[in-house]
Formats: C-alpha cells, sequence, structure tokens
C-alpha cells in the first residue's frame, strides 16, 4: 500500500560553485531535482510509503536519480531507464546580488516515452493519493495524454488527486499552461498552489477569490503558499489563515513548495485539522530554505517535530 504516489520527470541539477554568468563557472556540484519526486522524497523521510513514476534515460545519471531516489525509501518500480535518451539536465545561475536563473536541458525528456497505456493499473489500486504537478504535462506534448490517464485511474481506484500547478515560465507561456492546467483543476481533490500561479490560471491571487472559485470547481481542501505571508487554505468550507513561520536563515528557496505539498498530504492522511496541516507545512517550507539543494533540505518527521517544540532535541 502506498500513501503518495507521484509522476514526473526529474533531473540532475547542477549548482553553481561561484556566483556570477554562468559561461563564467567552471564547477558545479551535481544535485538530484525534480519537484514530483522531492514530494516524493519529502513524503518519505516523514514516515509515508511513497511511489514514483517515470522513465529516465539510460545513463550514468538515470541510475544516479534512481539509486538516490531508491536510497530515499521511494518506490521505483515503475521508474525505468530508457535507452536512446539522455537524463534531464539542469544548471543554476547565481549573480552576486542573489538573483538566480535555472536553465533547462530537457528537451525531449525522456518521460515522453511513458505512454497512457504504460500506467500499471494496480499501482493505482495500491495507493492514498496520487500527487501531479503543471512540470510533468509541460515537458513534453504526450505527457497530458498521460496525466489525464493518471487521473483517471485515481478516480477508478479512489484515489485522492493532489495537484500543485508549478508553472515553469521557461517551458510554456502563461496562455499555454492556463489553458492546460484550468480543465485539471476540476479533478482535483486537493490543490497546493502559490497565490502568483492562481492569477495565471484563475485570474486572481486573492485568497478568498481563490477559494470562492475552487469552491465552485468542487475542490475539497486548497492550500495557498503565500512565501513570507505564510498560507492560507480552506477544508470542508472552513478557512484558515497560517501565520509565516521565520526560517534560520534563507541559502535557498528552491523546493520550498515541494516541501510544503509534502507536509499538507501528510497531515491529510493523519487527519488532522486545517491549522494543523497548514503550521505543519509552513514549518517544512520554512524548515527547506534554510539549505542549499532542492530536497537537501527536506526533514524527517522528527525534526519537524522538535521545530515545532513537540519533541525535545536532544544534542549530546
Ligand atoms: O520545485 C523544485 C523544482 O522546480 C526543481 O527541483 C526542479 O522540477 C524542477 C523543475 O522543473 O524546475
Amino acid at each position: 500500500m502506498f500513501d503518495v504516489i507521484t509522476l514526473g520527470d526529474a533531473m540532475i541539477s547542477f549548482s553553481p560553485n561561484a556566483t556570477g554568468p554562468l559561461k563564467f563557472v567552471h564547477s558545479f556540484e551535481r544535485r538530484v531535482g525534480g519537484a514530483e519526486l522531492n514530494v516524493a522524497i519529502g513524503c518519505s523521510r516523514l514516515g509515508l510509503k511513497t511511489g514514483w513514476i517515470t522513465r529516465l534515460g539510460k545513463d550514468e545519471f538515470g541510475q544516479h536519480i534512481q539509486t538516490f531516489a531508491r536510497g530515499e525509501g521511494v518506490d521505483v518500480s515503475e521508474t525505468k531507464l530508457v535507452d536512446g535518451y539522455a537524463t534531464s539536465l539542469n544548471f543554476k545561475e547565481i549573480m552576486a546580488n542573489g538573483a538566480g536563473r535555472t536553465l533547462y536541458y530537457r528537451n525531449p525528456s525522456p518521460t515522453e516515452t511513458l505512454k497512457p497505456e504504460d500506467l500499471n493499473p494496480s499501482y493505482f489500486q495500491q495507493a492514498k493519493i496520487l500527487h501531479l504537478t503543471g512540470i510533468y504535462p509541460a515537458v513534453a506534448t504526450g505527457n497530458m495524454a498521460v496525466t489525464k490517464q493518471a487521473i483517471k485511474l485515481a478516480k477508478e481506484n479512489g484515489v485522492k488527486v493532489a495537484f500543485d500547478p508549478n508553472i515553469r515560465l521557461r517551458l510554456w507561456s502563461k496562455e499555454e499552461a492556463r489553458l492546460a492546467l484550468y480543465p485539471l483543476l476540476q479533478e482535483v481533490d486537493i490543490l497546493l498552489t502559490g497565490d502568483e500561479e492562481m492569477e495565471i490560471i484563475l485570474g486572481t491571487s486573492d485568497p478568498a477569490e481563490i477559494i470562492a472559485e475552487t469552491t465552485k470547481l468542487g475542490i475539497d481542501l486548497v492550500a495557498i503558499k503565500r512565501g513570507e505571508n505564510g498560507s492560507v487554505g480552506s477544508y470542508q468550507g472552513k478557512v484558515v489563515e497560517a501565520a509565516p513561520v521565520q526560517a534560520a536563515k534563507v541559502v535557498d528557496t528552491v523546493g520550498a513548495g515541494d516541501g510544503f505539498d509534502a507536509g499538507l498530504l501528510y497531515g491529510y492522511l493523519q487527519g488532522w485539522p486545517l491549522e494543523r496541516m497548514l503550521a505543519f507545512a509552513n514549518t517544512i517550507g520554512s524548515m527547506v530554505v534554510s539549505i542549499v539543494g532542492d530536497n537537501e533540505g527536506l526533514p524527517y518527521l522528527e525534526e519537524v517535530q522538535a521545530q515545532l517544540g513537540e519533541l525535545e532535541r536532544i544534542e549530546r
């Protein structure tokens, strides 16, 4: 039985060892990235049983990502390495003033070899939540059909559909994202979104308006991530605003949203009230930003409990 299964591309992420334009950076640290995989790792570290469906290149990097995911306790039985494709890459550029860019090398993405009929129905029969994002349908034209088939299998098997739009404007335009993602919202049970992404999809970043619109679409649980302003959620008709959690130090914000998602899904599966789900998720987001890397900062359950003062932290 899986608590959470995900579907998505992952990549080797190269972080520069120096600031400045990439053309003058000589050395990088090799890490692993990929929003859906990050969520799976975040859930796994919290103690949930997770699985990840994907296709990676049959190369050194694909092998590394598969081994890395397995080492994090993520089931990779539906993760295959395919011939003739290079595993996706990204390179980060960080300027001296902290501004950053991510440059992708993922066209074609090996995920384009995954077809709707390749999805294994029995994997869905074993799951409680299917977590999807807007990145996967953006990386290859055929991936939307796979996303829809995954949703179909989830619905047929009573699996809740969680969705984070994760709009990456390097992959598609705002208009393309809106046209592709708006119809998906009608299938979603749990929406995990940034307020700015709802500006693109629904035309408003106002939490009250987002909640009104998503309620009309029949979404049961909505969590709106507002960065330094905390989060706002709506669950079964109740609306809660959760205060931001101050990070010890902000060194890398990438992956914070994925950490939030993992925390919220964990709380949902525990049957917690919305206040507690949001506080827990906000705390994880604040912990992720204080560590470099897309998933390195995702905390283990005991670390979140210690951060929340629910568990004594023994240092020596
Ligand atoms: O949410 C973090 C992701 O954006 C990162 O790990 C890389 O999936 C990624 C992407 O497409 O940018």
